[in-house]
């Protein structure tokens, strides 16, 4: 619930950030940064509180896309095989169990370049399904016409998850199969529809912090925030044009984390892909950056996540609670 001097802000949020005054912002002193990140994270959320999604891979691998970060394209050799879409028990038994864990919103991802109308016959059930648990839906199917976007807010679909991944100037060095105008059509399209927008984009794939800034003036000056912003520390995986990224500097994530927070004061911010590689000590600083959204659950879509027992424990370390607050 936002404070009542933030619902007075709510009509103030920007959306008209300059690459030169968020480079500034990435290059504060790590302190000035993270008190200011912590005092807008306080004005809009309680700074404790943390919202938990699951994901689940409905539909893996054989994607014609070539999405230089992705174990499930079909043009990479990483051991993910293409599957057809689960059925409705299996996911309803995977969103059971994440309910059971705290998890308050289902996420399921499909390796698609766009869903064809009967594919979404095949994700709607699994909509209404999961929605009938009581649980917020998400899901992440690639590019999306007017039409199917509204077929899935028709279906219930609380949440669309569909990432930049990087700025407009790199994002030809990572995908070269779509563009990101038609990125920005898609957000477009669900925004239209009246579903909740999910984006947000990858740190550690070789970009230059000005990447890092031009991500984050995409994001925040599209015309309404995205409702969710996930950040992911690139998952270098084996097989993929990006196996051997150099590594992130986790200073580098803790700040773009921070200026998100500063950015889209209102949004979640998710600590996405990439925390298995993290500290304790890291995710932490990650959190009083302004991060109150995880992905909780042993797998992301194809690659291992923190166990949701150590996830539990590092919460109670910090005397975190899990919120059953929709976000
Ligand atoms: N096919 C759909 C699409 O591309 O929109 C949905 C699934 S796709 C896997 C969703 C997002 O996961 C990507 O846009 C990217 O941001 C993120 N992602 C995929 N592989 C990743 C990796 N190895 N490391 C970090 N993030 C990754
Ligand atoms: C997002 O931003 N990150 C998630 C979700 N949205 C779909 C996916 C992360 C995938 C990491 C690599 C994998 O497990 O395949
Ligand atoms: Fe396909 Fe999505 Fe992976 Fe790109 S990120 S290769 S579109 S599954």
């Amino acid at each position: 619930m936002l404070s009542s001097a933030a619902s007075a802000e709510q009509s103030t949020l920007r959306h008209d950030w300059s690459t030169q005054e968020v480079v500034t912002l990435l290059n504060l002193p790590f302190a000035e940064l993270m008190y200011r990140a912590q005092s807008v994270h306080r004005a809009y959320f309680n700074p404790v509180s943390i919202q938990l999604s699951t994901l689940l891979n409905i539909k893996s691998g054989g994607c014609s896309e070539d999405c230089a970060y992705c174990p499930q394209s079909a043009r990479y050799d990483t051991g993910v095989t293409s599957e057809s879409v689960l059925d409705v028990d299996t996911v309803l038994t995977a969103a059971k169990q994440a309910k059971a864990g705290g998890a308050t919103r289902f996420c399921m991802g499909a390796a698609w370049r766009s869903p064809k109308d009967r594919d979404l016959d095949k994700v709607v059930p699994l909509i209404n399904a999961v929605k009938d648990l009581g649980m917020e839906t998400c899901v992440t199917l690639g590019m999306l016409q007017p039409a199917q976007a509204r077929r899935l807010k028709s279906a219930g679909l609380d949440y669309y998850n569909h990432n930049l991944d990087t700025s407009p100037e790199y994002y030809g060095e990572i995908i070269t199969t779509r563009t990101y105008q038609d990125r920005l059509d898609t957000l477009s399209a669900v925004r239209e529809a009246g579903i909740n927008v999910c984006c947000g984009g990858i740190v550690g794939m070789g970009e230059t912090l000005t990447d890092r800034a031009n991500l984050l003036v995409s994001l925040a000056n599209l015309p309404s925030h995205p409702e969710s912003v996930p950040i992911n520390l690139l998952v270098r995986v084996e097989g993929t044009p990006l196996e051997d990224a150099a590594p992130t500097d986790v200073f580098d994530l803790i700040r773009t984390i921070a200026v998100a927070r500063i950015m889209m004061p209102a949004s979640f911010v998710r600590l996405s892909a990439g925390r298995r590689e993290m500290t304790e000590e890291a995710q932490a600083w990650c959190f009083f950056a302004g991060a109150n959204s995880i992905f909780y659950g042993e797998e992301l879509l194809t690659t291992p996540n923190p166990l949701a027992t150590a996830d539990r424990a590092l919460f109670a370390k910090l005397g975190m609670a899990p919120t059953g607050v929709a976000g």
